[in-house]
């Protein structure tokens, strides 16, 4: 224990000295930009990040049913913002404002079920610039920019229903967000035949990342869960728990092996290109025929109801998990190559695994030293396992493939490692979301948190070292290196973020860094004003009832940190601007009187003082 206690000391010592130097000396902070978390302690990693000392790793979090986006600091775990995706965000004003309404589109709804945010890659690696999020509530795919962590784009994914699994290509950039819709649908739907089973499909879908539009729709027999890319940038592949197409459980449980649906994605570009596909009602979009007997996809059958599905960082593997079974199957991408060069005969040949883990198999997480980390939601545990000596068992030989079996509590989800789903695994950290927290925290009522929680893997054995309780259900996650992200400080002027607000107010002659003014257009008023701590441009708007108006403010500060707000008493309305941020919204003046108008963010010493008087004249 003493020794210990004293290993810690000194490298507090150390730390001390190292930020000494930073303030003290403005050239050292060229080197140590700002006091860095120390990963040495005895026995394991440290979890400690002091006060001032900045974490290791990003961590995006889904926010599940509440449909934002939450950025954690890891290994602290302490929460660092949320981003708002497709909810409403009373803080920012996301939902209300016109530069998201642009974003989220006309009478969008304000629910999400986010499940799964995954970065976009160059190279098989995270590169800093996009973050994506699924929503399965109403079938929709976002964008998030990592530079600002704004939502940018949302996509409606026409043809389908709920929008689940979903994974950025890796390689050799993410040009595609591949996403499964996972309730089959009746095609047509719209209530001519809603009983006929024949007529029920759904689809893989292919999102273009730059344009957010959908690229092309694959048509599948069963249906799809979770999906997963390879290191070689051709194949795209999907988990199907319900190859009966069953409507009720019973239905679905029905056979003791479904399958993961493969697609090849030259195979589709070339059908696309060469204008073989159909499209569905309205919509433009490419649909292809992906069912069984297709050249385009590959049906790998695989026990039972199977769920997450994962890709080995080295580039060779994709295991999918059982779920039902209590095995995960192991395909060699090498094989599937030979598959669609017709050299194997059965799909079954491209499977090169199937070790047995524990009960329920879900999500599977690696360490870049060729282990797995599997999560049992049934037993409650992560099984750590060895996948070449799986491999090894499989063709016979007598090999004990698991390393460690460990206890979480409880009832464990997605899994993910530091940098695990990228060729950069780097065998740090294992984040465990797990369902259920009962007695892990002070109790909250009848709805309890999840429970995250965060395992060393560095050595050996894997340790438990923090529970973290996280509001409605994460479902997944991802734990970024820092230095890949890369963040803005304050806006630039000529962000696209607000760009249709900065063109409208040039068609109105309006200079927004330094007008305060007022324009009338019937009964249209547009409202053009400054701020800077502690002052709007305009203490007085006078508009008559009934009056359609939108205020836009530009935020003239150039100060890090220093956000101003505009909230509007008694009618709703709430908003950020940031530095050098240039914000609007519309609403319509329908109660005579005066109302006042506030700053709601904390920004100087007089910032109770910065407010003004809306009049609208009877
Ligand atoms: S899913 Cu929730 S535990 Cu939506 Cu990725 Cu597996
Ligand atoms: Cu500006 Cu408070």
């Amino acid at each position: 224990m003493a020794k210990k206690n004293e290993v810690a000391s000194i490298s507090r010592r150390n730390f001390l000295a190292a930020t000494g130097a930073a303030t003290g000396l403005g050239v050292a902070a060229a080197v140590a930009p700002y006091p860095v978390w120390s990963e040495a302690r005895e026995g394991g990693l440290n979890i400690h990040v002091g006060p001032g000392e900045l974490d290791e790793y990003y961590g995006f979090w889904s926010g599940g049913q509440s449909g934002e986006v939450r950025v954690l600091g890891i290994p602290s775990m302490r929460e660092l913002t949320r981003i708002p995706v497709f909810n409403y965000c009373g803080a920012t004003g996301h939902g209300l404002t016109n530069e998201t309404k642009r974003i989220l589109g006309p009478d969008a709804p304000l629910n999400g079920d986010t499940h799964h945010p995954h970065p976009s890659f160059t190279d098989g690696t995270f590169d800093g610039k996009y973050l994506f999020i699924n929503d399965k509530a109403n079938t929709r795919v976002a964008r998030i920019r990592l530079d600002v962590m704004k939502t940018d784009k949302i996509v409606n994914v026409p043809n389908v229903q709920a929008i689940h699994g979903m994974r950025p290509q890796k390689v050799p950039y993410t040009k595609y967000i591949f996403c499964n819709a996972e309730f089959r649908m009746p095609h047509p739907n719209d209530g001519s035949n809603m009983d006929d089973n024949s007529q029920y499909y759904t689809m893989f879908n292919a999102i273009d990342a730059e344009s957010m539009e959908v690229a092309f729709q694959v048509i599948v027999d069963g249906n799809l869960d979770n999906t997963e890319a390879d290191y070689s940038g051709k194949y795209a592949i999907s988990t199907c728990y319900n190859s009966e197409e069953g409507f009720t459980l019973g239905e679905t449980m029905r056979n003791e092996r479904d399958w993961t649906v493969i697609f090849n994605i030259p195979r589709i570009e070339a059908a696309v290109k060469a204008k073989k596909f159909t499209t569905l009602g309205d919509s433009k979009v490419p649909v292809l025929d992906g069912r069984k007997g297709s050249k385009l996809t590959m049906y790998v059958p695989v026990p039972k109801s199977p769920h997450g599905i994962n890709s080995t960082p080295d580039g060779k593997y994709v295991v999918a998990n059982g779920k039902l079974s209590p095995t995960v199957t192991v395909i060699e991408w090498a094989k599937v190559d030979q598959w669609f060069a017709g050299k194997l005969k059965s799909e079954r040949d491209v499977v090169v695994a199937e070790p047995e883990l524990g009960l329920g198999p879900l999500h599977t997480a690696y360490d870049g030293r060729g282990n797995g980390y599997t999560t049992l939601f049934i037993d409650s545990q992560i099984a750590k396992w060895n996948i070449a000596d799986a491999i090894r068992s499989y063709n016979g030989e007598k090999v004990n493939y698991i390393r460690q079996k460990l206890d979480v509590q409880y009832q464990p989800g997605h899994n993910h490692t530091s940098m695990g789903e990228t060729k950069e695994a780097d065998g740090k950290w294992l984040m465990v979301l797990c369902k259920f927290s009962k007695d892990r925290f002070l109790p909250c009522g009848p709805l309890h948190a999840e429970n995250d929680q965060l395992i060393d893997i560095s050595g050996d054995e894997m340790k438990l070292v923090h529970d973290g309780p996280a509001f409605a259900e994460p479902h997944d996650c991802e734990i970024v290196r820092r230095d890949i992200i890369k963040t803005k400080k304050i806006w630039t002027r000529d962000d696209p973020y607000f760009a249709d607000t900065v063109a409208m107010a040039k068609k109105d002659g309006v200079v927004l860094e330094k007008d305060n003014k007022i324009i009338r257009d019937g009964k249209k008023v547009r409202v053009y004003m400054t701020s800077v701590a502690p002052n709007f441009g305009l203490n007085e708007i006078r508009v008559k009832k009934g009056d359609e108006v939108t205020v836009t403010i530009t935020n003239l500060d150039q100060i890090e940190d220093v956000t101003h707000g505009f909230t509007l008493v008694n009618h709703g309305i709430a908003m950020e601007i940031s530095p050098q941020q240039t914000s609007s919204v519309t609403f319509t003046a329908d109660k005579p009187g005066v109302h006042w108008y506030y700053c709601q963010w904390f920004c100087h010493a007089l910032h109770m003082e910065m407010r003004g008087r809306l009049f609208v004249e009877a």
